[in-house]
């Protein structure tokens, strides 16, 4: 039985989803109590962060190469057959791991995650700026098509897609980019996610 670890608002949220998509059994820990930093987790993910997965003898942390590990061997067409697809799809978790999240994040913290009296807007504000030509990037990489890479739902919609889904509720104003906008809300409110949140 596959073992993903990490709480239902932690990134393993990403990796839930992916699991529920692809249809495959797999057991839970949530991590309570700074579970995290316990040794027995430490056994799993040195790093002390969340997620990690256990298969059999594969032991792995990252939400997005965690992904791509379970679309790949768990495939029911989430891994696209062809190598130029393939090459696509780690394209696109790539921009998501090194050019969206860190502008996504620091703009969910500062709106969203942190007591109200310590956020800084200003901050917010300035990450919001650098998100901007991204987010017109893949709204330019949307005209006309339903999903990121080939003709179908891929891992790759849901690796950008957990990554941007908090610009939804973090006030960052997704009317420039219609297309981004449409397939993001579909792709995020899909069921799957909706349940890898919620448990
Ligand atoms: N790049 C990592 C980030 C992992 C990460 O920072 N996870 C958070 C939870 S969402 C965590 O474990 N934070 C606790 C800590 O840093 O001590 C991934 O995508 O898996």
């Amino acid at each position: 039985m596959i073992t993903l670890y990490g709480g239902l608002r932690s990134r393993a949220s990403r990796c839930a989803w992916a699991l529920n998509e692809l249809g495959v059994d797999y057991q839970r820990d949530l991590l309570p109590d700074g579970g995290h930093k316990k040794p027995e987790y430490l056994k799993i993910n040195p790093a002390g962060k969340a997620p990690a997965l256990k298969d059999g003898d594969v032991v792995m942390s990252e939400s997005l190469a965690i992904n791509l590990y379970l679309a790949r061997k768990y495939d029911n067409g989430l891994w696209p057959s062809s190598e130029a697809d393939q090459a696509a799809v780690q394209q696109w978790t790539i921009w998501a791991a090194c050019e969206a999240e860190p502008s996504a994040l620091t703009i969910a913290v500062e709106r969203f995650f942190k007591p109200e009296d310590q956020r800084d807007e200003a901050k917010a504000k300035e990450a919001e700026e650098t998100l901007k030509p991204r987010l017109a990037y893949v709204d330019s990489q949307l005209k006309g098509k339903k999903h990121l890479v080939g003709g179908s739902f891929s891992i790759a919609d849901i690796n950008v897609a957990c990554v941007l889904a908090s610009t939804m509720i973090t006030n960052v104003d997704l009317s420039p980019y219609p297309d981004l906008k449409r397939w993001l809300t579909e792709t995020a409110g899909r069921a799957a996610y909706t349940k890898a949140r919620e448990g």
